[in-house]
């Protein structure tokens, strides 16, 4: 079964069954660009749905196999962002490139890459920062690097084609992390989006005149990382509505978001926790539209 199959039979949004997914409580297998969950899977998962409020434990199927596939950000990866976070601390810009290329060539693809490798190593610099154990400009350099890095990785994997539509991300008026937006726009690009990445700061009445000049717009994601710019967030769905109507869905991401219903509150149609979440929400978006 497809993950809207499964989302009707549990009742919930089918990005709720894609989180049971990514976080292995519900085994599934990826064939070619779509989840498949089995329908005994699907039954032990909600037998111990039933009886979690007494014994709150995820299920494992027996040998694990589908789980691991389901999964991303194995050992391997542990690996490699160790390594990657050693070498940025130092600043060593040369070094985080070959860890970079050793880990490619270990059959890594651009996702892997950004999500489970420098993504990691971001966050423990970001936390080392906040515990005082790191110093500002150590994080600024990291940052630096990281950055020039994913312009040189993001060239390697451009995409030729017909694009499946435009997908604007974003970042809100007062918001200064722009990092995880150029991540992104990486990312949906190889899946074959058009991808007009706006960058960080940008004024609620700019995104609407952007959205208004894009191409087959289907989607705008707007990141929002400071709980201090969610007021943006509200103002810049908004603005994408008074231009766009609700032909064009509007997600939202970043650490400030934490549930759907903060999302709805905020006016949009999705919230989407990870990178990851947005490709699949998009594919998804596009089966239903075939
Ligand atoms: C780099 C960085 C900066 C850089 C940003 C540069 C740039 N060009 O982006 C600079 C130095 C400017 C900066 C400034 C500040 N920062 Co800062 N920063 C970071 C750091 C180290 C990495 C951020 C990053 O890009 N991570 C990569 C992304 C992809 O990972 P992530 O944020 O965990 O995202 C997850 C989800 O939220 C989601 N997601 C996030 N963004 C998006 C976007 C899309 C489209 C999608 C689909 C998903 C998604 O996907 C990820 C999970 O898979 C983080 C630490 C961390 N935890 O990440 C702190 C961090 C985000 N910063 C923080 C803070 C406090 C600040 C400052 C207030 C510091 C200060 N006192 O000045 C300012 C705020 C400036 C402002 N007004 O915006 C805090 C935020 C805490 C909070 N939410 O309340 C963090 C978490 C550090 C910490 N541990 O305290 N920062």
């Amino acid at each position: 079964m497809t993950l809207q199959e499964v989302a009707e039979i549990l009742d919930v949004h089918y990005m709720t069954v894609y989180r049971y997914v990514r976080e292995g409580m519900l085994p599934a297998d990826q064939i070619n660009r779509s989840w498949q969950i089995s329908r005994a899977d699907l039954k032990e998962f909600q037998a111990s749905r039933l009886s979690s409020s007494k014994n709150k434990k995820s299920i494992s199927k027996s040998g694990g196999g589908s789980i691991k596939k389901a999964r991303h950000g194995g050992r391997d990866e542990t690996v490699w962002a160790d390594r990657v976070l050693a070498r940025l601390i130092e600043g060593d810009e040369a070094g985080v490139a070959s860890v970079i290329n050793s880990a490619l060539r270990s059959t890594h693809n651009l996702q892997s890459i950004y999500l489970d490798v420098l993504m990691p190593a971001l966050a423990t610099i970001g936390a080392r920062w906040e515990q005082g154990k790191l110093d500002i400009y150590v994080e600024h350099r990291a940052t630096e690097i990281v950055s020039r890095l994913i312009g040189q990785l993001s060239s390697k994997f451009s995409r030729r084609g017909v694009d499946r539509g435009t997908v604007i991300i974003v970042a809100p008026e007062g918001e200064q992390h722009s990092l995880s937006i150029a991540l992104t726009a990486d990312l949906l690009r190889v899946e074959g989006w058009k991808v007009m990445n706006l960058g960080a700061n940008l004024p609620a009445s700019e995104l609407a005149k952007a959205a208004k000049s894009a191409q087959n717009l289907v989607s705008v994601c707007i990141a929002t990382t400071m709980s201090s710019s969610l007021q943006e967030t509200a103002k810049s769905i908004l603005a994408v509505r008074s231009v766009s109507g609700s032909k064009v869905k509007c997600f939202v991401a970043g650490l400030a978001i934490k549930s759907e219903d903060q999302a709805q509150e905020l006016g949009a149609d999705l919230w989407v926790a990870s990178p990851r979440e947005l490709i699949v929400a998009l594919d998804l978006m596009g089966q239903k539209a075939n």
